[in-house]
């Protein structure tokens, strides 16, 4: 299948290149940045896009014409409350001059990446617990803004012009492809940071808990939703989830593999308001329902995977040993 990828120099793109590449699919990997050094081992074509430039986007989609669009251009949460603007441009502009080059383009399908900062504290009181998929959306974040607007519009296109649109809400993505301004990624960096340096300072509390999953599940998660069967699927976006542990039962976790290293917490006040806005759990009955969503890793069956491959990636030079 011939496959598009916006955004595809992320943590997600890092991973999910190398499983389509796998599958045999004739892919471009699109982005604002050249080819990272950490993407180098994945296949397929590279080309510069910037999802903000209209003109651009719809060149290079009706020139591909893809089947497939893995749309994963954003700017996460941290970063999109130090620039506000750019988020909204990125994560909003972007999403809808994505969704009009797909209508023009004739592209039958688009996978959208939500996440779970669309979810926030309603006004009458907190949120569920899970939060189901159905609750109301009052994120206090521009990048959850931005991301509901996303479903709102993918939803919209779906209906009104019947393109496939589909997505998930995903939790804080794990893996050891560094991230790039989430508030989640206190929990990635005491694998990466407890593998390097024997130790990391979370900016979070200990007791802070959000929903998580390991990174190949992750792209699991996508490629089966985005080949699932359409007359099984009863919604356009899907919260998915794997564990939510607190951030000293991620320490105990990676501390049972190395067990001299020392996590400490000292919040930082605009990332813990984040991570304490959004949902300790989400409900993906609908996802397991539907399509058949599990999880395949647990919080310790991640670290026992992960650990080993951080230590062959510093080893390797593909991660620096300092930061
Ligand atoms: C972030 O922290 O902003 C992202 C997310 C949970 O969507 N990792």
């Amino acid at each position: 299948m011939r496959i598009l990828i916006t955004g595809a120099g992320g943590q997600i793109g890092h991973d999910l290149i190398g499983a389509l590449v796998a599958e045999g699919h004739e892919l471009v990997s699109t982005d604002l940045a050249p080819r990272p050094p950490s993407h180098a081992h994945a296949g397929g074509d590279w080309q510069r896009l910037d999802v903000t430039d209209a003109a651009a986007v719809q060149h290079l989609f009706t020139e591909c014409r893809p089947e497939l669009v893995f749309h994963l251009a954003a700017i996460l949460s941290a970063s999109g409350e130090a620039n506000p603007r750019l988020a909204y441009d990125v994560n909003q502009t972007g999403t809808w001059n994505v969704l009009e080059a797909c209508r023009r383009a004739r592209v039958n399908r688009l996978m959208f990446t939500s996440s779970i900062a669309v979810f926030g504290p309603p006004p009458s009181g907190p949120l569920p617990d899970p939060a189901p998929d159905d609750s109301p959306l009052h994120p206090g974040t521009m990048y959850g803004v931005t991301k509901v607007a996303g479903e709102l519009l993918c939803a919209y296109y779906r209906k009104r012009y019947d393109i496939d649109c589909r997505g998930v809400r995903f939790p804080g993505l794990i893996s050891a492809a560094m991230p790039g301004g989430g508030s989640s990624d206190y929990a990635l960096f005491m694998y990466v940071d407890g593998v390097r340096k024997n130790g990391y300072e979370a900016f979070a509390r200990a007791d802070t808990r959000i929903p998580l999953m390991y990174m190949p599940d992750g792209v699991r998660a996508l490629l089966e939703l985005a080949m699932a069967d359409r007359s099984k699927l009863t919604r356009t976006i899907y919260n998915i989830a794997a564990f939510s542990p607190r951030a000293d039962e991620i320490a105990t976790s990676v501390g049972r593999l190395l067990p001299d290293a020392k996590f400490t917490y000292k919040p930082d006040t605009i990332r813990q308001g984040i991570l304490d806005s959004w949902p300790k759990a989400i409900d993906d009955a609908a996802a397991r329902r539907d399509w058949g969503w599990k999880e395949r890793f647990d919080l310790d069956g991640m670290t026992d995977d992960l650990v080993p491959r951080i230590r062959r990636m510093l080893e390797l030079g593909a991660i620096l040993s300092s930061h």
